[in-house]
């Protein structure tokens, strides 16, 4: 025990804490917890804008109405669906790039690489306006 604790020392210590930090953010807003958005890299002038989770702690039921991003001309919805977005009372969801459940930026104004960072704004019928702050990342 008295190993591992020499072993994590100040540097070592910090670094880990800034290893956790790093990996995930999130937003509450009203009832509802936005759990680290995040945006797959651009390709041909699309990308996807996505969340780890979307929870409504609420006991309604709350919508999705509208969203942008200072990035793009046009947040629309996932493929195949239309605003509003229903977040049903009490429930999680999960926005990834890999099941389908992503926003969509449309009109880039320029290409989206890893590591950046921009700013969206949703605006949820209930819990009102969130300006989230969104990691451009290679999905994993
Ligand atoms: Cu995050």
């Amino acid at each position: 025990m008295a190993g591992v604790k020499r072993a994590c020392g100040w540097v070592a210590c910090l670094s880990l804490l800034l290893v956790a930090t790093a990996q995930a953010h999130d937003f509450k807003v009203g009832a509802l917890r936005l759990d680290h958005p995040y945006a797959t890299p651009s390709q041909q002038g699309t990308a996807l804008l996505c969340f780890r989770e979307i929870r409504n702690n609420g006991a309604q039921a709350d919508h999705l109405r509208a969203a942008s991003a200072s990035v793009a001309q046009q947040v629309l919805a996932p493929e195949g669906q239309a605003l509003p977005l229903v977040l049903p009372a009490g429930a999680a969801q999960r926005w990834r790039h890999d099941n389908g459940n992503c926003l969509r930026l449309q009109g880039l104004a320029k290409p989206l690489a890893a590591g950046e960072r921009f700013e969206a704004i949703l605006n949820f019928e209930k819990a009102g306006e969130a300006r989230v702050n969104v990691w451009v990342q290679q999905p994993r």
